[in-house]
């Protein structure tokens, strides 16, 4: 039996989705984030040393890291339905360049962004305002600049397709799905309509829906 390690608000609900496309039966664990730093209970790291969300276990496998579930699951019970043919070469490099993407490049800078922004929050009263201060400069040298270029191109591709592989949903949409759900829940997409509708394509698909019925909507953690 599989069984999800599932975080509340977190990449987790990727697994699930993958897991709800193919039809798989699962357990789900559910863990409760620390109301004050947010972070994963204890309990993860006797799943994994790193105690971070998603990890699944499958038999006597234990896998962590999402896009390394996503191989795995894919792999063992679902190559052909969700990626291109290794005969065309350009399709499949198009979709392991989004399913590796949404973790190498794009993540980091949104857990940046809510690592900054938790900032004042957490500093000492009189320090808040310098923590502030370090967190719009931040944001406005570095961060947003940054992820406006990687909305523009995210933006490019999607306009004329509708998704970022030949097949649908693929490995790569359950990858990029929870960044961009993350970045409309956060208001960021105003000016991105073509990844504005893909989000609600997602969220219209049945087996997304299935995800919220057993876990709950995606939420922003903080
Ligand atoms: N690159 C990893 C990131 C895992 C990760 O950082 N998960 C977050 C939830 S989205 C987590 O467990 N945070 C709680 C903590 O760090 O204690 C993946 O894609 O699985």
């Amino acid at each position: 039996m599989i069984r999800v390690h599932h975080l509340e608000k977190s990449r987790s609900h990727r697994v699930l989705w993958l897991l709800e496309i193919l039809q798989l039966d699962y357990e789900m664990v559910t863990y409760a984030r620390d109301s004050d730093s947010q972070l994963a209970p204890r309990a993860l790291k006797d799943i994994h040393p790193l105690g971070k969300s998603p990890v699944v276990t499958d038999g006597d496998i234990t896998i962590a890291e999402s896009g390394a579930i996503v191989d795995y699951l894919l792999m063992r019970y679902g190559q052909e339905q969700t990626e291109p043919s290794t005969d065309n070469s350009a399709a499949w490099v198009n979709e392991r360049y989004w399913r590796h993407y949404a973790e190498g490049s794009l993540m980091p800078l949104l857990v940046m962004r809510l690592v900054f922004s938790q900032l004042p929050r957490q500093s000492p009263l009189l320090v808040k305002p310098i923590a502030k201060g370090i967190n719009d400069t931040v944001n406005a040298r570095f961060l947003a600049p940054q992820l406006a270029e990687h909305l523009a191109m995210i933006e490019a591709h999607l306009e004329p397709r509708g998704q970022f592989s030949t097949t649908w949903p693929s490995g790569a949409d359950v990858q990029m799905g929870f960044p961009l759900q993350v970045l409309s829940l956060s208001g960021s997409l105003r000016d991105f309509p073509a990844i504005t509708r893909y989000v609600a394509r997602i969220e219209a698909e049945p087996a997304w829906q299935r995800v919220v019925e057993r876990a709950g909507p995606l939420m922003l953690p903080m």
